[in-house]
């Protein structure tokens, strides 16, 4: 754990959190600031600081982000209409808080255009 990680923190149970799926390895949260009525974070419970740390031999992990973010989607029912991931990475790519974390944004139609 990252001491001042503050998703390290809900991790550990410090900080409160509306949490929709935990397991031994993930844990998927309401965001505090929602940009869409289904706005969650799936992150894992280690400390990884952003997309730019994963190395070869983690791409399960990544890869259950999604499948994750994928069975969230259908639980919350906006897998039919549709749905957007993203991870921001580093500071030109928006990230604010340095600890992996997907979004899943739905429930309302997306700008096509990306930035
Ligand atoms: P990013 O820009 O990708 O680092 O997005 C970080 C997101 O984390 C942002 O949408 C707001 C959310 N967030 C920040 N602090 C908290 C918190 O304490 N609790 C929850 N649930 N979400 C948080």
């Amino acid at each position: 754990m990252a001491e001042e990680c503050i998703f390290c923190r809900i991790v550990a149970g410090e900080i409160p959190s509306d949490i929709v799926y935990q397991d031994g390895d993930f844990l998927a949260f309401r965001d505090i600031m929602p940009k869409a009525p289904t706005h969650v974070l799936i992150i894992p419970r280690t400390h990884i600081t952003s997309a730019a740390e994963l190395t070869e031999g983690q791409e399960k992990l990544a890869g259950r982000l999604i499948i994750i973010a994928k069975n969230l989607a259908e639980k919350e029912g906006i897998a039919e209409n549709g749905f957007r991931l993203v991870i921001n990475c580093g500071s030109e790519g928006g990230q604010i808080v340095p600890h992996l974390h997907l979004h899943l944004i739905g429930g309302r139609q997306m700008d096509a255009k990306l930035g």
